[in-house]
């Protein structure tokens, strides 16, 4: 897994930083799956402005990743690291039916923020393996992502415990980024 999505990187990393975010509310699987990845070595860090972050670098491909959904004073915040993303990675827990709502609504502020709009969605449908889970196009349908105009967008189901599913979707990550770059689509800061 770890040695194939290296090749998967190395394609990417070109003549410029690439930035991922990772990001869903806390327990989706988000770190499980940083480390699942087997990128390099994951550095967790509280940065002086108060919520934890774990980065991860592979050549000049960089993963920063973070829980959504605490404190709404935090969120304005976040969009120090939404700067110039090239990918958005949303993790969901598929068996949390309870939270889907709330999930919605943080993602749907994450795509519309203005740093956001140039970069491509994947969504991992998450914890797949169990039962009763939603079915990534239930998780779709629960996000909102039916209703997105204008973006590029895949949804992967996974299970992450397993490694199942993660290197799909980050095969359509990377070929998503590399036409995006091909194609010469800049960041357009507007502020
Ligand atoms: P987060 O970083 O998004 O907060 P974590 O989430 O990666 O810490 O995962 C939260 C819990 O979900 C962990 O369980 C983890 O093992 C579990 N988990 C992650 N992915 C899957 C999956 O695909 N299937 C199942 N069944 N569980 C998963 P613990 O018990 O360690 O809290
Ligand atoms: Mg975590």
């Amino acid at each position: 897994m770890g040695q194939v999505f290296r090749k998967l990187l190395d394609a990417l990393s070109g003549t410029r930083d690439m930035r991922v975010v990772m990001l869903g509310l806390d327990a989706a699987g988000k770190t499980t799956i940083l480390y699942k990845l087997h990128i390099g070595e994951v550095l967790s860090t509280v940065p002086t402005i108060g919520f934890n972050v774990e980065k991860v670098q592979y050549k000049n491909v960089i993963f920063t990743v973070w829980d959504v959904g605490g404190q709404e004073k935090l969120r304005p915040l976040w969009r120090h690291y939404f700067s110039n993303t090239d990918g958005l990675i949303y993790v969901v827990d598929s068996l949390d039916r309870e939270r889907i709502g709330k999930a919605k609504a943080e993602f749907q502020t994450i795509v519309n923020d203005p740093l956001m709009l140039n970069s491509v969605i994947l969504v991992f449908a998450n914890k797949q393996d169990m039962k009763g889970a939603m079915t990534p196009a239930e998780v779709c349908e629960g996000l909102g992502v039916y209703d997105l105009r204008n973006r590029t967008w895949h949804v992967q189901g996974t299970c992450a415990l397993k490694g199942d599913g993660l290197y799909e979707g980050l095969d359509w990550l990377a070929t998503s980024l590399n036409e995006m770059r091909a194609s010469g689509v800049q960041h357009r800061l507007i502020i």
